[in-house]
């Protein structure tokens, strides 16, 4: 039963750890029997009875003997360091051990854990008990530093404060690993610091409201997001909620009229239908979701567990919230395919503009400070893969990258460019596959979209275009007969091109746009003027598609271009969603699916560069400034870092833990909270001194 190491696990087995323990094993293997992983079908824990070069005899712990090569064995930590909230705490860092630990955590409920500073959060499928106002107030003040969702939001809110500088938290994960829910957690713990005239309730009802339009059922998530959203909190000077704004990002809109079998449209619709009261029901002639062609498709009208009507309900409660017309709440389900999908997208981008309009940040708020949540469709890989997963992965792509850039690239060069000791930590680098898409003029987006312009061009002629010239491209794969297969960094996806250059074009008959303008109510009027003024900008011209005009993935691509302009301009948090199994039940963690989520998204490497890292920096200048004022006896120099040394040499902290850059000081962690504990009593009593004395002159 020996099998071959992949490869982070042969990274290990060459590392110092494995190689100290492997003299460690020799040493002590007679006396002490020490414990191993086994790669017996899966890893499992063994002890060590007897080891020679060639062979090792090990008794498993169901108490099976038997004998393996010791190249495959990978040293298991000892039980003490079972279920520790930092995986950077383990001693032998391997994927068995990582995998171990997380699931020591999961059985016990304790669905988040760090990776150095990485939130991971496995999606418990169940109600667990660790949210809630206590759990709020005990993160706010610090009474706790057990890894949550709520730890992270408190470090954006501190860091905001604290710093002056805008936040995000950037939420990631494969579909259904419960970024959504994630982001929903978050956003209570800021609302519970408050708001300006109800402002923090508003927007969770927002989010109620984009979640009713934007979410669908889908084979991989009952409630999964069909956009990609950024929600953008202010807040004032003293930290309470102010305004949001949200940005959304292409709607999979091809879902009103469409959709692969057992999967549902937005959820609004059967809402509609089930909770509709008798009077709305008439005057909008509604009848039962399943008389609706549109919505039978796919063959699913009900959701396990979901009452649409009480949905229905909350949602006119939540539209109330956010002050939207009753009149213009009445949502029109007739048409052609491509009006019904124009239709609904527009009404979706007209709602998220009526909730920005409502959540406008108020004129006496002006600090300017916000902390941003992003959370996007997760990465998708399906029986069969169209245009909506060719654009949601290629997000999922370039979030990657920022991932990459902040935590290995930008951190590693930071530590180069500053002159410290350092041994770079490698990754799996994913702009190959952000080129393959990118590239012009031979990447995927150019020639989609010189084929989109061609009218004779159909999806096969595509996918054969594309097989042409990029077959060579290692991170693309010919396929025959119209599909095509793309090597994300999460995984292969083959895609089928069929439907692409209709998706990518998106045509509108102006003919249909007229249809709508001639409605008697203003909201189809308003949709189908907005639907025109958005396509005569680009073209006048009165056919189903023109050349010049902007197809949706030059689109796509531009606006997330965008949000990672913006995003780079904030101090990022990261949080890792993962799903513990497929099936969407409580208390199932297979560990085959969790170590892929693991390696896709390079946990253990970032676990691997925070253990070796130095995580917290100040330059010269700013950590003379903030803890030279804590210095006793005379100041020897002005010099910013003579002060900062005086300062490391009177807290005596260790020289392995910290090291003297050009520019800056680098720490490892959890070194700065002596510093830090201190420099805040000194501060409390020079405040409390100064009341005193104000006090004493009053
Ligand atoms: P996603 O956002 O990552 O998928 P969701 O946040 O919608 O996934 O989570 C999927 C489901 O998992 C939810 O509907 C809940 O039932 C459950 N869940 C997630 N997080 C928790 C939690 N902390 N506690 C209890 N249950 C949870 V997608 O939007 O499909 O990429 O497109
Ligand atoms: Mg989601």
């Amino acid at each position: 039963g020996s099998k071959r190491h992949s490869r982070n696990e042969r990274k290990e087995v060459d590392s110092p750890y494995f190689k100290s323990m492997q003299v460690e094993i020799e040493e002590k293997s007679e006396r002490l029997r020490v414990w191993c992983w086994v790669p017996e079908g899966k890893w499992e824990t063994g002890k060590i009875q007897s080891l020679s070069d060639d062979e090792s005899e090990i008794l498993l712990s169901n108490g099976k003997g038997m004998k393996v090569s010791p190249e495959v064995l990978l040293p298991a930590n000892p039980s003490i360091l079972d279920g520790v909230d930092d995986l950077i705490q383990l001693s032998y860092l391997n994927e068995p051990s990582v995998l171990h630990n997380l699931r020591v955590r999961f059985t016990q409920n304790f669905v988040y854990t760090k990776a150095g500073p990485v939130l991971v959060a496995i999606n418990p499928f169940k109600a667990v008990p660790l949210y809630g106002k206590d759990f709020i107030s005990a993160y706010r003040e610090k009474q706790t530093d057990s890894p949550h969702v709520y730890a992270i939001a408190d470090a954006a809110f501190t860091g905001m404060m604290r710093d002056g500088i805008n936040q995000s938290i950037i939420i990631s994960g494969e579909s259904g690993a419960g970024k959504t829910e994630t982001a929903k957690i978050a956003m209570h713990y800021f609302a519970a610091l408050g708001g300006e005239s109800g402002m923090e309730s508003e927007i969770l009802e927002a989010n109620f409201i984009l979640e009713a339009f934007g979410n669908a059922k889908t084979s991989r998530n009952n409630n999964s997001s069909r956009f990609g959203k950024l929600i953008e909190i202010h807040f004032s000077s003293i930290g309470k909620i102010c305004g949001a704004q949200i940005q959304t990002f292409l709607l999979e809109k091809s879902r009103v009229v469409q959709r692969a079998s057992g999967e549902r449209s937005y959820h609004v619709f059967y809402q509609l239908c089930a909770g509709a009261p008798p009077d709305l029901k008439d005057k909008l002639k509604i009848k039962e979701a399943m008389e609706y062609d549109y919505l039978k498709k796919g063959n699913c009208l009900r959701i396990d567990g979901v009452d649409d009507a009480k949905q229905f309900r909350l949602l006119t409660k939540a539209l109330n919230a956010v002050g939207i017309l009753k009149e213009d709440q009445t949502k029109a389900t007739d048409g052609r395919d491509a009006l019904a999908k124009a239709i609904y997208a527009s009404l979706f981008d007209w709602l998220v503009e009526k909730i920005n309009k409502s959540l406008e940040i108020g004129d006496n708020c002006c600090s300017g400070r916000s902390i941003s949540i992003l959370d996007i469709y997760g990465f998708e890989s399906f029986y069969k893969n169209g245009f909506e997963q060719f654009c949601i992965n290629y997000a999922n792509e370039r979030l990657q990258q920022h991932f990459n850039r902040h935590l290995f690239k930008l951190e590693q060069e930071e530590y180069m460019e500053d002159g410290i000791d350092w041994t770079n930590v490698e990754f799996v680098d994913n702009t190959d596959c952000l080129n393959l898409f990118e590239k012009k003029p031979l990447g995927l987006f150019s020639l989609l979209d010189e084929e989109s312009t061609f009218p004779k061009a159909t999806d096969l002629t595509f996918a054969n275009k594309i097989t042409g010239h990029l077959n060579s491209n290692p991170c693309f794969k010919a396929e025959r007969g119209g599909t095509f297969g793309i090597c994300h960094y999460a995984g292969e996806v083959s895609y089928d091109a069929s439907g692409f250059l209709e998706k990518n074009r998106d045509p509108l008959h102006s003919e249909s746009i007229n249809l709508l303008l001639s409605c008697q109510s203003e909201l189809p009027k308003l949709l189908a003027s907005n639907m025109t003024s958005a396509s005569q900008r680009k073209s006048s011209r009165r056919t189903s598609f023109s050349a010049q005009k902007q197809t949706v993935s030059t689109k796509f691509k531009a606006q997330l271009f965008k949000l990672m302009q913006q995003l780079e301009g904030t101090t990022p948090h990261f949080i890792r969603c993962i799903k513990p199994n497929s099936r969407h039940r409580a208390g199932l963690y297979d560990s085959e699916l969790v170590s892929h989520q693991l390696r896709c998204c390079g946990v253990l490497e970032v676990v691997r560069i925070s253990r070796a890292g130095y995580p917290t920096r100040f330059t010269h200048q700013q950590f003379a400034e903030r803890f030279g004022f804590l210095l006793v006896g005379p100041m020897l120099s002005q010099e910013p870092l003579s002060i900062s040394v005086a300062i490391l040499q009177q807290f005596n902290i260790h020289p392995e833990m910290y090291q003297v850059g050009y520019t800056k000081i680098f720490f490892r962690s959890g070194q700065i909270s002596v510093l830090e504990e201190c420099r805040s009593r000194v501060v409390q009593g020079i405040m409390w001194a100064q009341k005193v004395f104000r006090g004493m002159r009053a």
